[in-house]
């Protein structure tokens, strides 16, 4: 017998829930459960420090606000960061305010950068006993289609673990291992490219009064708050750029340009990347006892501001499927888990890529020609001048336009 095989009989351990991945999704998967008095362990390979510093998204949408209401979470992990509820959309240096007014009451969307709902998600639910355990190495899952799955793991001083549970929860982003470890063909990838990049910078300089769209023959660029003195920029880019084409000085300059603001007030750079925009979905999101959840089984094109949200979505899915066939013997939850969250997915998607379409052509005509830039720049003219068209937007933006379920809606 070798030693590993004695160290991993020596320490077997047993829970019900094995969560992969600490970002938004994993821990909110983890409290909820918690909050359902079902118990789990989260294994997350980086050290606390790195997974609080992870800046993305920056809005809770309205549903999700609700979602957490709903657990007795709100206040505790969102904080009070409200905004006026406008967007600016500003075309050729012409200023338009949307309101995300979607008219059914009830909590609006928070404002909430990803690090502080991850730091805040990781306080709680350490605060509440649960099981934590950073800088786990070499995850690796195991009898996914049996009854009792394995998960063994490295942890940070090298000893081997092994734990046995009833469910794996894949929260481990879309580089992660939980999809990784799904058999060839189960799975369907469809992916779409815009063959459009991204600069996105964070910088120490004041926030927009609202979150700031601007559309030009420059090309697209985007303004938001990120904290109260802290925002994040964003820059159309060849997908193939480098972020070392883009110093300081150049960043605001085409800032200034783009978003028709001369007196645009600078600020120190802490982050600087380019990426592409591209989207993705992976069905089903399950196979055998192992659920894929947020960006393990689909990545949206950031605006619109889904893919956060909808990690959350899947979260709250996953925890009362659980919750029910625990606590209640009731496996429908699990067994439409997959169906009801693709829904979502695929209404987000096509939120997400209608705005990045319209948002993108409307501007630059060099990629997609003048044709595509005049039906873009009629959809802008629409949401600017139809009441309609702003309440379908902003019901949208909230995440809370109904989404068939066979004959039902939710
Ligand atoms: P995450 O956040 O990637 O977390 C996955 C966690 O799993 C860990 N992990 C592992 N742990 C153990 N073993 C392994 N083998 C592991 N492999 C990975 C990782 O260390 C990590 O801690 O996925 P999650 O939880 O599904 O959350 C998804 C969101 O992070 C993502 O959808 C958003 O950030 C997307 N996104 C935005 N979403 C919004 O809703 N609104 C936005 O404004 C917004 N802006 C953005 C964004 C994403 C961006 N990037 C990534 C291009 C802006 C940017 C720049």
């Amino acid at each position: 017998m070798t030693e590993t095989t004695a160290e991993l009989r020596e320490s077997p351990e047993s829970t019900t829930v094995v969560v992969i991945g600490a970002g938004p999704a994993g821990l909110t998967v983890a409290n909820l459960l918690r909050r359902s008095g079902i118990d789990c362990v989260v294994l997350e390979r980086r050290t606390r420090e790195r997974v609080a510093q992870r800046q993305r998204a920056g809005i809770v949408e309205a549903r999700a606000v609700r979602m957490f209401d709903s657990w007795g979470l709100a206040d505790q992990v969102l904080g009070s960061g409200t905004y006026d509820g406008l967007l600016e959309f500003r075309v050729d240096g012409e200023s338009h305010l949307v309101s995300d007014d979607h008219g059914s009451g009830g909590p609006r969307a928070r404002l909430c950068p990803q690090q502080v709902l991850v730091q805040k998600l990781t306080a709680v639910y350490l605060a509440e006993g649960g099981d934590l355990r950073f800088e786990a190495a070499d995850v690796s899952l195991h009898d996914l289609a049996g009854d009792r799955p394995t998960v063994r793991y490295r942890t940070a001083d090298g000893a081997l673990r092994s734990i046995n549970c009833a469910f794996v929860a894949g929260c481990d982003g879309d580089h992660g291992i939980s999809r990784a470890a799904v058999p060839d063909g189960v799975l369907t990838a469809h992916a779409f490219d815009h063959g459009i990049g991204w600069l996105t910078v964070l910088a120490d300089a004041p926030p927009p009064a609202h979150p700031l769209f601007a559309v030009s023959p420059h090309g697209f660029a985007a303004h938001f708050a990120r904290g109260p003195h802290a925002s994040r920029y964003y820059l159309q880019c060849p997908p193939d750029d480098h972020p070392g084409a883009w110093p300081d000085s150049r960043v605001w300059d085409a800032l200034r340009t783009r978003l028709a603001d001369v007196a645009l007030l600078p600020g120190p750079i802490t982050d600087r990347e380019i990426f592409r925009l591209r989207s993705l979905v992976h069905d089903p999101m399950q196979y055998g006892r192992l659920f894929l959840v947020g960006d393990a089984a689909h990545i949206v094109s950031p605006l619109g501001g889904k893919g956060m949200n909808l990690a959350l979505y899947d979260a709250d899915l996953f925890a009362r499927a659980v919750r029910d066939s625990i606590r209640d013997h009731d496996d429908t939850g699990l067994r439409s888990y997959s169906q009801r969250c693709l829904r979502r997915v695929w209404n987000d998607q096509e939120f997400s890529h209608w705005l990045t379409r319209t948002l993108h052509e409307a501007g630059d005509d060099t990629q997609s020609g003048s044709f595509q830039r005049g039906l873009a720049r009629a959809r802008l003219d629409r949401l600017f001048t139809s009441r309609n068209a702003v309440r379908a937007f902003a019901e949208l933006m909230a995440g809370l336009n109904p989404v068939r379920h066979g004959s039902d809606f939710e």
